[in-house]
């Protein structure tokens, strides 16, 4: 593969289906019909709950602005990381899940083998050239036997794709526009991360990354 094709505006190929582990797979271009309806979604959530940087218990600012989505919201300062049914910034409760979001959860995890997905939670992800998320597990949620659903929306990203132990050299798979990722069983507490994006100027949102995970939190 060239990396022209690597970073292009589309998926090398639409409706592949490509197993990362046993039970996480790569849903190329799942959700490219509905991006536009998605995008928007994001827009009007943001009006409310803005985009804004976290800062790790450690005390560092994350390069990765988020906003939520849903009965819960994951937030984080320096007492810890967690679920809230509010937002910090304005007391008010997090934005709800729009239909489009969840007939996408459900559908995606579905093609993946885990029916009747339900999440409460929308974590949105947004990323600039050189943003990045290091390698880390997502263990704040109460139920680990549900799955969780990505959707890349955007600039692509390489996406790293660990073990169980932090020490396990990742996998690097690129992710593009309209693609979904799902992973549940053994593969829900693997290692994952994202590497620092380069600046390849996507059609729909510019210089930006957008990451949807939706989650079974509470
Ligand atoms: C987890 N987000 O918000 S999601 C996060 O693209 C997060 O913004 C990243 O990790 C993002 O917690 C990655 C995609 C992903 C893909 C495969 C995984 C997460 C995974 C495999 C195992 C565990
Ligand atoms: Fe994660």
């Amino acid at each position: 593969m060239t990396t022209g094709d690597l970073f292009g505006d589309h998926p090398p190929a639409d409706d592949t289906r490509i197993a990362l582990g046993e039970a996480a797979f790569v849903l190329r271009g799942f959700a490219l019909s509905e991006a536009p309806a998605l995008i928007a979604a994001v827009d009007a959530i943001a009006q409310q709950a803005a985009f804004r940087h976290m800062v790790t218990p450690g005390g560092f600012e994350m390069s990765v602005a988020l906003t939520n989505s849903g009965a819960l919201g994951w937030t984080s300062d320096r007492r810890g990381y967690r679920y809230a049914t509010h937002d910090p910034l304005t007391e008010a409760a997090w934005p709800p899940l729009p239909d489009v979001f969840l007939r996408l959860a459900h559908s995606a995890a579905a093609e993946a083998g885990f029916h009747g997905f339900t999440p409460d939670a929308c974590l949105i992800n947004r990323y600039v050239p050189g943003a990045r998320m290091s390698l880390h597990q997502d263990k704040d949620e109460q139920d680990y036997g549900a799955p969780i659903v990505s959707v890349s929306l955007g600039m692509p990203a390489v996406f790293l794709f660990g073990g169980h132990r932090r020490a396990d050299r990742p996998q690097r798979i690129p992710l593009f526009h309209g693609d979904v990722v799902v992973w549940g069983g053994p593969d829900r507490l693997r290692y994952h991360g994202i590497a620092p994006l380069k600046d390849h100027p996507h059609a729909m949102l510019g210089s930006q990354r957008i990451n949807l995970t939706f989650r079974k939190a509470g």
